[in-house]
């Protein structure tokens, strides 16, 4: 057995194809975290390197030590990944105090993980111990509508939650936490890892204005979805507002009836 041919590694492989295929991942850009399953990790067994070199993360996840992490690669191109695993993606282990980590299978030819593993991880961190280690993923992506709005929309919390909801009667139900937004900022660092693990304390989905997004789920395939639903409602406001803006819209006690039916939470503070 080869490590892409196990199921949970095929379905990464399958899912990052799909985000690029969106259309979310020119060049570069956007990269993908999961943070392996204890039975996932009994398969790698015997495949993985344990004596990689340590590198130092950045920042420090003590809940995260010994944790596997499969994770896109720094400068990779998510269209590559399918063509070549071994070469774009690999997997990461955290040490013990949750500072270091080592690559100890794929990112051949001295390959990094992403520029983006201190953001990916302090998010891991944080939706770890909020969901009580439900949530296993994150992926950033450069989803072009929801990039397009942060030049338009005050970069408010409440206002984009509010605004994306209305784009569709599922949203509010898919992210009823809502939308967190962190202002423009230095992307691949500590600061935004920082400024992006507090507002993943409240929300699902982060956007970086300017630049993109970060959503976080339990599964490859909820994360993937609410990337996909997030950017959809994105694209529908787009529209609207290039169309003149609303003439009709959901209210806020459309809002309510919905969570009531759908038994979903949906803060009052969204619904002023
Ligand atoms: O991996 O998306 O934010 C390239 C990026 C950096
Ligand atoms: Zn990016």
């Amino acid at each position: 057995m080869k490590i892409e041919e196990l199921g949970f590694v095929q379905n990464y492989i399958r899912i990052t194809h799909d985000a690029w295929l969106k259309g979310w991942h020119e060049r570069n850009g956007g990269n993908f975290s999961y943070r392996i399953a204890e039975d996932e990790v009994v398969e790698l067994k015997g495949l993985v390197n344990e004596d990689a070199q340590s590198q130092p993360i950045g920042v420090t996840v003590p809940n995260l030590a010994n944790e596997y992490f499969l994770v896109t690669g720094s400068g990779k191109y998510l269209r590559n990944v399918i063509i070549s695993p071994e070469e774009n993606i690999g997997i990461a282990k955290i040490d013990e105090k949750g500072e270091n980590y080592k690559v100890v299978w794929g990112l051949i030819n001295g390959a990094k993980p992403t520029s983006e593993f201190p953001s990916h991880l302090m998010s891991h961190s944080i939706k770890k111990e909020v969901t009580g280690g439900k949530n296993r993923v994150i992926l950033h992506s450069h989803t072009t509508n929801l990039i397009a709005l942060t030049f338009v929309l005050p970069l408010d919390n409440i206002v984009f939650t509010r605004e994306l909801w209305e784009m569709a009667t599922e949203c509010p139900v898919v992210f009823p936490s809502g939308v967190g937004i962190v202002p423009w900022m230095v992307p691949g660092g500590a600061a935004i890892a920082k400024a992006t693990s507090e507002l993943m304390k409240e929300y699902d989905v982060v956007l970086w204005a300017h630049h993109g997004t970060f959503v976080s789920g339990e599964t490859l395939d909820l994360a993937f979805g609410l990337m996909d639903t997030a950017e959809k409602s994105a694209e529908i406001l787009v529209k609207v507002l290039s169309m003149g803006g609303k003439k009709q819209t959901i209210t806020a006690d459309n809002f309510r009836q919905l969570g009531k039916a759908f038994n979903v939470n949906l803060p009052e503070k969204f619904l002023k």
